[in-house]
């Protein structure tokens, strides 16, 4: 669970990547992946992206790069037809639509990567076929309760999700950088068991956690 008293570490993080950011802008993380979507798919694809928050203006920046689907796999759905969703729910739940990306902008298909990008844009309200409360919006996004999905023609209820995360999930130690000083105590979380290792969140602490850890390590966050 992300709260603002950590606020201070990310503000860290983001001047120890160098990102041009004032304290209030706070940066949140997005994996994605067949896994967590509900029912999971067997996808492969993957996704990796930067959520920008801006508090005060509750605007946000999103750059979001997908692995693995191309621009022709993607298809229209939800309330404006569009191949990107942002829903309210935790891990492992489906909810109701918060912002829908795609209504905004297109995702361009870079070299083999789907890449989509866009600046300034509220936390919700308004978006076409339907509107959502931005404050609720806002209280989702603190509390990690916000998810990302991608709709292909293969699996058009989404193809991969990703929640949305207050930490770089890679930085374990919480110091800003993503090391091998992470996986020396992701072990450690590991060996004791700690809940901490529940990397994939599906209550049970075992390889597949290890696997997904080395795979958010091996992304960089
Ligand atoms: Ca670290
Ligand atoms: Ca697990």
């Amino acid at each position: 669970m992300f709260n603002r008293s950590l606020k201070s570490a990310a503000g860290v993080l983001v001047a120890c990547i160098g990102t041009a950011a004032s304290a209030h802008i706070v940066p949140f993380y997005i994996q994605m992946d067949g896994d967590q979507v509900v029912p999971p798919t067997p996808s492969l694809a993957t996704g990796v992206g930067l959520l920008m928050y801006n508090e005060h203006a509750l605007e946000f920046e999103l750059d979001l790069t997908i692995t693995g689907i191309a621009l022709e796999d993607l298809v229209g759905g939800g309330p404006n037809n569009t191949p990107c969703q942002i829903l309210f729910g935790k891990f492992g739940e489906n909810g109701d639509y918060a912002i829908d990306p795609t209504y905004w902008a297109d995702f361009e298909q870079v070299g083999d990567k789907l890449h989509l990008y866009m600046d300034r844009i509220t936390l919700g309200g308004f978006q076409g076929a339907f509107g959502s409360d931005v404050g609720a919006c806002d209280e989702a996004l603190w509390n990690e309760e916000l998810y990302i999905i991608v709709r292909t023609a293969a699996f058009p209820d989404g193809e991969i999700r990703g929640q949305i995360l207050g930490n770089c999930r890679a930085d374990v130690n919480d110091d800003g950088f993503v090391d091998t000083l992470d996986v020396i105590s992701f072990l450690a979380l590991f060996n004791d068991q700690h809940p901490d290792a529940d990397f994939d969140g599906n209550g049970f602490i075992n390889t597949l956690d290890f696997i997904d850890f080395l795979n958010s390590f091996n992304l960089g966050c």
